[in-house]
């Protein structure tokens, strides 16, 4: 072979490297750190628990028929990756499945299966709940199931991004229990607070106002979306005298220790940060609004 030819070899081996390298970029590295990626999906799975005064099952069942239309529509959630489960009474229990114990157990062990750590997983609590030996007690029908027991069903589930929202009394109770890497936790109050918790019926409509985007990038953050429910709440308690009943919590740093004020991250170096990267929907306050209009 002569110097050319050898020279016109090599050319060629190097520019079939350089094009594999361009054309695969998955395989050269897409998948090799811990958070979810633009190829994960994502899984949703929205519980409501027993309430028994219909005024507020009526508010609860509007967050969660609210929610899912959000996610489907906004985030662009797979249908068959999202479940709702609910209450027999709950006027959207026709297109759902009742949330016992045994049902979400199952559910959670399926997602266990199949969701990948590229995945993001969202759960979201919304009822009642009580605090039971310093424990928290959500209230479904048939068997209650303390937080111990949710937060052992999520650690089976690989996403390695998952957000975890307990709108319900003493939700506080739960989150040292459910933080962890790439965990967000959300509890609509303290673990001293024991009354109904109205975060959900703020954080929906939350999520597609432009009074949340601060940073004006035309989207809202989760950490944009808690800031303008505490700013709500502080206005409906204000507004009418009330003492304060409920303050929400939010824990992203994994130290186990919420935050009341985690829009002041950059001040305190505690939690917000993470929140303040995550975006529920890949779109444009203006497109989400759209949809949500269809
Ligand atoms: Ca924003
Ligand atoms: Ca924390």
């Amino acid at each position: 072979m002569t110097g050319m030819a050898n020279m016109k070899k090599i050319v060629a081996v190097v520019t079939l490297i350089c094009l594999v390298e361009s054309v695969m970029p998955v395989a050269a590295g897409g998948h090799q750190g811990s958070g979810p990626t633009e190829e994960g999906d994502t899984y949703v799975l929205i519980v409501g628990g027993i309430i028994k005064e219909p005024t507020q099952q009526r508010a609860k069942d509007m967050v969660m028929s609210n929610l899912r239309s959000y996610f489907l529509k906004s985030c662009k959630v797979k249908p068959d990756h999202m479940s709702v489960f609910v209450d027999r009474s709950s006027s959207i229990h026709k297109d759902s499945r009742t949330s016992t114990a045994e049902n979400l157990k199952r559910a959670m062990q399926g997602l266990s299966k199949h969701a990948r750590p590229a995945d993001r997983f969202i759960f979201y609590y919304v009822g009642q709940a009580n605090a039971v030996a310093k424990k928290l007690r959500l209230n479904l029908p048939g068997e209650d199931i303390t937080h111990e027991q949710l937060a052992h069903w999520l650690n089976g589930i690989s996403a390695s991004s998952k957000l975890i929202v307990l709108d319900c009394p003493a939700a506080g109770l739960a989150i040292k229990d459910m933080t962890g890497k790439g965990r967000t936790v959300i509890a609509g109050c303290t673990g001293q607070q024991h009354y109904s918790t109205r975060f959900g019926e703020y954080f929906v409509p939350a999520l597609t106002d432009s009074s949340s985007d601060t940073d004006g990038d035309s989207r809202v953050s989760l950490l944009e979306a808690f800031t303008l429910v505490s700013r709500r709440l502080d206005e409906w308690y204000g507004q009418r005298h009330l003492f304060r009943t409920e303050t929400p919590l939010l824990e992203d740093n994994a130290d186990g220790i919420p935050s009341r004020q985690p829009w002041k991250y950059r001040q305190s170096g505690g939690d917000g940060l993470i929140a303040s990267q995550l975006f529920l929907s890949p779109e444009k306050l203006k497109e989400v609004a759209d949809e949500q209009q269809e």
